[in-house]
């Protein structure tokens, strides 16, 4: 297969741009989760997308920022890494959000490789916008298309995909047609418990939480996950416990749920909370949880 086109597209852009949502998009799949938060991604993960005449090796990325604490520092590692590797830059932006803050971090990414611009979010623009983002943007010279969509809607995904395969090279796939992505099982499943905190507590609290699975058993009829769930203070164990444990009840109901649509089988989850103080800052326990 001569023409077969093939090659690695990272996802980047701020906090909340909707990256993660648009990988989901693209591969039919929930692989990433996604909340209204910002910051809501902290590792790279690999979405795979095979076709009869090519393969996209998708990277999502965290959010652009400006580190605070080691996590942080982490997560930007996550985004260099792919950066290196990347043979086309999807550079997302919400179409309502500050175009010159934009422009400046995909100027700071400092990327060689050629850019799509994909402004997302064209459900909701305010009238406007997308004009201008698109003459600030047009003046980049890295900028080589720009394409609107809804990631969400699924608007325009097709002609983005497009775009992409134009600017891929001609090259074998990298991956057998069955893997979808790199990461093994128990990322996901921890991730779909993170997601969880993110969507029942409160402003601050899920930034100070890890998820690490410590048990995965497959049992005759269901498999038996326990994890724990690490915050930095004592004081946020009793919130995420809440009140005669009703608290984590709900986060381990709506994550079981989750985790058995995404491994098709019935699913024991066993949570614990834990304190590890001002683990975000810390290296051993940012490499047990997997930063
Ligand atoms: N209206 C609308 N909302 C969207 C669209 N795409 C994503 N969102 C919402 O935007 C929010 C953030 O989406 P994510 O996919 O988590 O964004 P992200 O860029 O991965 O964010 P981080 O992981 O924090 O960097 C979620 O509430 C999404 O539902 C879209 O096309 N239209
Ligand atoms: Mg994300």
């Amino acid at each position: 297969m001569t023409d077969y086109k093939s090659g690695f597209v990272g996802i980047f852009g701020k906090a909340n741009a909707g990256k993660s949502t648009l990988l989901n998009a693209i591969l039919g799949e929930k692989l990433a989760i996604v909340s209204p938060k910002a910051q809501t991604t902290r590792n790279k993960i690999l979405g795979i997308l095979t076709e009869p005449t090519y393969q996209i090796i998708f990277s999502d990325t965290p959010g652009l920022l400006n580190s605070k604490y080691k996590l942080h520092e982490k997560m930007m590692n996550e985004v260099s890494m792919v950066k290196q590797g990347t043979d086309v830059v999807l550079y997302l932006i919400d179409a309502n959000d500050n175009i010159e803050e934009n422009t400046e971090l995909l100027n700071k990414l400092n990327s060689k490789q050629p850019t799509i611009l994909v402004i997302n979010k064209i459900d909701k623009a305010k009238a406007g916008k997308i004009d201008a983002v698109k003459t600030a943007f047009s003046k980049l010279p890295q900028v080589k298309k720009m394409i609107e969509i809804s990631a969400l809607e699924k608007i325009n995904i097709e002609e983005l995909m497009t775009s992409i395969v134009d600017l891929l090279p001609a090259m074998p796939a990298y991956y057998d047609e069955d893997t979808l992505t790199d990461k093994p099982i128990r990322f996901f499943v921890s991730e779909l418990i993170r997601e969880k905190l993110f969507f029942e507590l409160d402003e601050e609290l899920p930034y100070h939480a890890a998820v690490l699975v410590r048990q995965y058993e497959e049992k005759n009829t269901l498999t038996k996950i326990v994890a724990d769930i690490i915050v930095s203070r004592e004081s946020q164990k009793g919130i995420i416990l809440g009140k005669q444990g009703s608290m984590i009840k709900k986060i381990g109901q709506l994550a079981r749920e989750d985790i058995e649509k995404f491994i098709d089988r019935k699913v024991f989850l066993e949570l614990h909370v834990k304190v590890r103080k001002d683990w975000r800052n810390n290296d051993l326990y940012l490499k047990e949880y997997g930063y």
